[in-house]
C-alpha cells in the first residue's frame, strides 16, 4: 500500500471525478494530498465530506508522495512527471504527453495489466476515444484477430473540459436567442453544428486526436499490424463519446458470437434491440463506468466484417476510472511483491 498519495490537477473536471472515485472505491492510503496550478493553490477541495487545502504543483511537493494520479494538460505533465519520478513517486498520468514514450506503459487494465508491471515511474492512461474502442475490440481480437478498424467518433464537449461544456450551453442559448457568442474552446460554433476536427493537423490529413487512436491502439495491443482509420468529430453533446466502429477480422465472427463475446467481457454492457429502439445513447451512459455496445450487425461491405455502436462516459472510463483502476493495479502489484 502506498503511504501518501496525491491527485495532480485535483480541481479539474477529471480531477474532481478521481477524488470521487478514490472515495467510492475505498482506495487505500494513509495520507492524501491535492495539487494544482498556482491559480488554484490556496483554495480547497472536498474529499470524503471534508475540505482539504490545494497545494501548488512544485517539485518539492513530491518529496513525500509515493503515488500520484495526474490529470493535467500535456505541457504540465511533461514538467511534473520527472519531478515525481526523481523523488521515487510513481505517477499514473492521464495526459497525452508520455503515452507513446517506449519507456512508459500505456495501460487499460482489462487489456494489458501486465504492461503496468514494467513501469519505470510513469504509467500512462490512454485517450478517452481510444479506451472505449480498444475495450470493444479486445474480445473480437482475442476470438478472430482484428486486421482493420474504421471508426467515426461523435465526441462530447466535456472532452475539451469544463470550458467545452460551458461553450455548448452558452453557445446554444445564444444561438436560440439570436445573440453573438465568442467560443472559449472551439474554433467553430458547436451549438447546432458538428466540427470534424479534434486536435491539430498531425499526419497526412489526420488530426492529433485521430493519430492517437491509431498509435495508442497498436501500443496497447502490442500489435502494429492492426490498421485503424479514424475520423474524429466534435458533436453538440455535453458528455459521453459515441463511436461507430467497423472491424474486419481474420477469422469470421458472427453477430450472435460477437454479442456473446461482448456480454462476457468485464467493463462492457450490451444494449442492443433495434426493433424496440434500444441502443446506447449518451444521455443514458453518463455517470456509468461501463462501455456500452449496441447496433451489432454484419458489415454488408466485407466478408469478415462487423459493425457496431459504442458509447462511454469519456470522463469516467475514458479518463478517471481507467486511471484509478491502474492505481489499484499498482497497489495490488505492490502487495504481491
Ligand atoms: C477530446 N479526447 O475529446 C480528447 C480529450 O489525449 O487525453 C482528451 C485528450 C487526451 O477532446
Amino acid at each position: 500500500v502506498f503511504e501518501t498519495i496525491a491527485i495532480v490537477g485535483a480541481t479539474g473536471a477529471v480531477g474532481t471525478l478521481i477524488r470521487q472515485m478514490l472515495a467510492e472505491r475505498d482506495f487505500p492510503y494513509q495520507r492524501i494530498k491535492f495539487l494544482a496550478s498556482a491559480r488554484s493553490a490556496g483554495t480547497t477541495v472536498e474529499f470524503k465530506g471534508e475540505k482539504h487545502p490545494v497545494e501548488e504543483l512544485l517539485p518539492d511537493a513530491f518529496n513525500d508522495i509515493d503515488l500520484a494520479i495526474g490529470s493535467t494538460p500535456d505541457e504540465v505533465a511533461a514538467e511534473f512527471c520527472p519531478w515525481a519520478v526523481e523523488r521515487n513517486c510513481v505517477v499514473v498520468d492521464e495526459s497525452g504527453y508520455w503515452r507513446m514514450d517506449p519507456k512508459v506503459p500505456l495501460v487499460v487494465p482489462e487489456i494489458n495489466p501486465e504492461a503496468a508491471l514494467a513501469h519505470q515511474g510513469i504509467i500512462s492512461s490512454p485517450n478517452c476515444s481510444t479506451t472505449q474502442m480498444v475495450l470493444a475490440m479486445k474480445p473480437l481480437h482475442d476470438a478472430g484477430k482484428i486486421r482493420r478498424v474504421i471508426v467515426s467518433t461523435y465526441q462530447a464537449t466535456s472532452g475539451a473540459g469544463v470550458a467545452g461544456q460551458r461553450d455548448l450551453e452558452r453557445g446554444s442559448r445564444a444561438f436560440l436567442d439570436a445573440e453573438d457568442y465568442e467560443y472559449e474552446t472551439f474554433a467553430h460554433p458547436i451549438a447546432f453544428n458538428l466540427i470534424p476536427q479534434i486536435g491539430s493537423h498531425k499526419h497526412e490529413g489526420y488530426t492529433s486526436e485521430e493519430m492517437k487512436m491509431v498509435y495508442e491502439t497498436q501500443k496497447i495491443f502490442g500489435d502494429d499490424s492492426i490498421k485503424v482509420c479514424p475520423t474524429c468529430v466534435r458533436v453538440p453533446v455535453s458528455n459521453c463519446h459515441s463511436e461507430s466502429i467497423l472491424v474486419e477480422t481474420e477469422k469470421k465472427i458472427t453477430v450472435d458470437q460477437a454479442r456473446e463475446l461482448f456480454a462476457a467481457t468485464p467493463g462492457i454492457k450490451v444494449v442492443d434491440d433495434l426493433p424496440s429502439g434500444s441502443y446506447p445513447m449518451p444521455k443514458d451512459c453518463a455517470g456509468d463506468d461501463a462501455t456500452f455496445i449496441g447496433r451489432i450487425r454484419e458489415d454488408l461491405s466485407c466478408d469478415n466484417g462487423l459493425a457496431f455502436w459504442c458509447v462511454s462516459d469519456n470522463l469516467r472510463k475514458g479518463a478517471a476510472t481507467n486511471a484509478v483502476q491502474i492505481a489499484e493495479l499498482m497497489v495490488k502489484n505492490a502487495a504481491a511483491v
